[in-house]
């Protein structure tokens, strides 16, 4: 995949398959028309109606194990996601580093695993309020995107997508200001430079995440280093959903 809008809804630990139903028949036929990538975060549970149901809008999965199979009560693994069509997978987010124990190191053994499955790992960073007001921001999250993409090919690493999310504004209300985040997606962008070398860095598809709504939506897209956003809370709404994704109209 080569970098572009790609506008990513995050259901979290919500939705029925009844209410998914009702959100598609209005979001996929405005996603056709959208000229960004939509795509939606499922639950397990909403998987395969996501997928049955939704034409122009991709599915991810929130979380992934990445071993093959075995005795680890309580998870899902790649070739699972694969069977009922998941072709996308959201992994480190803040919740699950905060609350589930996910590591830079399991990122990036869910990240490997992914690639050689030919999933699109979505990979999340960001920092606390603490680590922003110690001005150790970029530090942070160029230390966790190196070991997110340890031993990955650069060849590879074209095949990811980063969501940058600031922990002090998931939820919050608090968005980062355009400018903040445009900063720190460009230094991302200078790390992968670093990493790989400027025709990789250049191609990897960043977005922004925390507190993105309908009326922030368009100046954050606005930044050149940010390519498209990972949305919680306002993806939950049909409405709220197709405006965001209409951000340009
Ligand atoms: C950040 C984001 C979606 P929200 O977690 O991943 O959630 O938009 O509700 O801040």
């Amino acid at each position: 995949i080569m970098r572009q809008k790609v506008i990513f809804g995050n259901w979290k630990m919500n939705g029925t398959n009844a209410e998914l139903v009702t959100f598609l028949k209005k979001v996929d036929k405005a996603a056709k028309k959208s000229d960004v990538v939509a795509g939606l975060g499922l639950p397990f549970t909403l998987l395969s109606k996501g997928i049955e149901k939704a034409k122009n809008v991709k599915v991810a999965a929130q979380n992934v194990h990445f071993a093959e199979k075995g005795a680890f009560t309580g998870e899902v693994s790649i070739s699972m996601l694969q069977e009922v069509g998941v072709q996308y997978v959201i992994i480190g987010h803040s919740e699950r580093r905060e609350m589930f124990a996910e590591t830079d190191e399991t990122v990036n053994k869910k990240a490997t695993a992914l690639l050689a499955a030919g999933i699109t790992p979505i990979i999340c960073c960001g920092e606390t309020l603490e680590t922003k007001e110690a001005k150790k921001t970029v530090t942070f999250v160029n230390a966790q995107i190196k070991k997110a993409y340890k031993g990955i090919s650069a060849e590879d690493a074209l095949k990811t997508i980063i969501a940058y999310e600031p922990i002090w504004a998931i939820g919050t209300g608090k968005t980062a200001t355009s400018e903040d985040a445009e900063k720190v997606c460009e230094a991302i962008r200078k790390n992968l430079t670093k990493i790989y070398d400027e025709k990789t860095a250049q191609q990897i598809t960043i977005q922004y995440g925390g507190s993105v709504n309908p009326s922030n939506i368009a100046e954050l897209m606005s930044q050149p280093n940010i390519d498209g956003a990972l949305v919680g809370g306002a993806s939950l709404k049909a409405d709220d959903f197709i405006a965001l994704i209409n951000y340009k109209k």
